[in-house]
């Protein structure tokens, strides 16, 4: 018995990720340069977005029809690409300043110093043109460290497009080259709106990536509240002219696929999308995207409260991580309901972080042995007193 579990531990901690076999050991390490926690391997390679009955597969699968329709088979689709790319693949090659916050260590898994869990698709925008593809879609898991609620999970799923235009395309519009671009992209993403949820009310709002220029995200109206779902733009010329199409313009999209999924399916919390619960596994079906998911009754939330004075290095980041490795998928929320500066220029912060399983009433005694421990591990990793 003890020996067929062991078995079964060796073969899950050696994966194959896009033709690349890879073991634990590359991925976490015990070093200043790596801050990639076991419970982030745990969901390398699952792949939920190549699961034709999974919610986010039938949605790629979706977008896959409404491309190959409208565009007539013209994009290239890729959806096994390995998630461990170079700084330069994540970073550089998309033109990210080498000073911006998404490379911090607090923002992006890093394996070693040069070496990332790509935290967004748009990694390999600029591999794929220097290969010649010029109309393409990548679709992928990506890691960031980020806040907890219904809506932010540390691993999710993205689809990259990209589509190269020639002169003759844009020349007869009467628009200059960029603007025809950025007219193309928000017809494509209104079309691909339609296509999947109908009627649904959505805006675009200006926005800033570094390589795309103008940019936008568009927001859609779910739970009462503007939901972003995607980034886009028109592709920064630099990036071109690197991948040898000097003469050409782009654009370019990122899907927040779990975002969609949860407008399209009526999906409440991000975390569901990581539920192996038949409750939820047996709701979804192949193809279909009109089915609304009926949540099973929900358990109740037990809510901790937690005092400190933060320090120059606290982040909330950090926070969310060590909450996330103590409670993994029982942690709800963490939310900052307090925050105050007294007079001697100390800041006090308070948290309310929400516990709740999506499969079963927890007890008092666990909870309380939950917040033992984030307490505790607060004061020990972060170097914070608690008031
Ligand atoms: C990007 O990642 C850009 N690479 C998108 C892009 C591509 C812009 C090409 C221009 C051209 P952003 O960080 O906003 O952008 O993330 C894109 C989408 O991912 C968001 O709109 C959201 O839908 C989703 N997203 C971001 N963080 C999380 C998270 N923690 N959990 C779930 N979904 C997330
Ligand atoms: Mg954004």
């Amino acid at each position: 018995r003890y020996k067929s579990s062991q078995t079964i531990a060796a073969a899950s901690s050696l994966l194959e990720l896009g033709g690349v076999k890879i073991s634990k050991e590359d991925v976490v390490k015990d070093e200043p340069t790596n801050n990639v926690p076991d419970l982030i391997f745990t969901k390398l390679g699952l792949q939920l977005h190549r699961r034709d009955h999974h919610p986010l597969g039938i949605l790629k699968n979706a977008i896959y029809e409404y491309f190959d329709t409208n565009y007539n088979n013209q994009f290239h689709k890729f959806d096994d690409l390995c998630p461990i790319v170079t700084t330069k693949e994540n970073f550089d090659d998309v033109l990210v300043p080498s000073d911006h916050v998404s490379r911090s260590y607090n923002d992006t898994y890093y394996i070693d110093t040069e070496t990332v869990l790509r935290c967004h698709t748009s990694a390999h925008q600029a591999d794929l043109l220097r290969k010649g593809y010029a109309n393409f879609l990548v679709t992928g898991d990506v890691y960031r460290r980020d806040s907890i609620d219904s809506t932010h999970y540390p691993v999710f799923h993205q689809m990259e497009g990209v589509r190269v235009f020639s002169p003759n395309d844009w020349n007869d519009s009467g628009m200059d080259a960029t603007l025809y671009a950025a007219h193309d992209l928000k017809a494509c993403l209104e079309g691909l709106a339609r296509h999947l949820f109908g009627a649904v009310e959505m805006r675009w709002v200006d926005s800033y990536f570094p390589f795309t220029n103008p940019s936008f995200e568009l927001e859609i109206y779910f739970q009462e509240k503007w939901l972003e779902v995607l980034g886009c733009g028109v592709m920064e010329q630099e990036i071109l002219k690197r991948g040898g199409k000097s003469d050409n313009v782009a654009w370019a999209f990122g899907l927040g696929l779990e975002r969609l999924a949860m407008v399209l399916f009526d999906i409440p919390d991000i975390r569901l999308f990581w539920s192996t619960d038949k409750r939820f596994t047996s709701q979804f079906t192949k193809g279909q995207l009109g089915i609304k998911f009926k949540p099973f009754s929900k358990y109740p939330p037990c809510y901790k409260d937690m005092s400190f004075w933060i320090n120059d290095s606290f982040t909330e980041n950090n926070l969310c991580e060590i909450v996330r490795g103590v409670a993994g998928d029982l942690a709800e929320e963490v939310q900052l309901i307090d925050n105050f500066t007294n007079k001697k220029g100390m800041t006090s912060h308070c948290y309310r972080i929400t516990y709740r399983s999506m499969e079963r009433s927890l007890t008092d005694e666990e909870i309380n042995e939950l917040q033992w421990n984030v307490r505790d591990q607060v004061q020990s990793q972060m170097n914070i007193v608690l008031r």
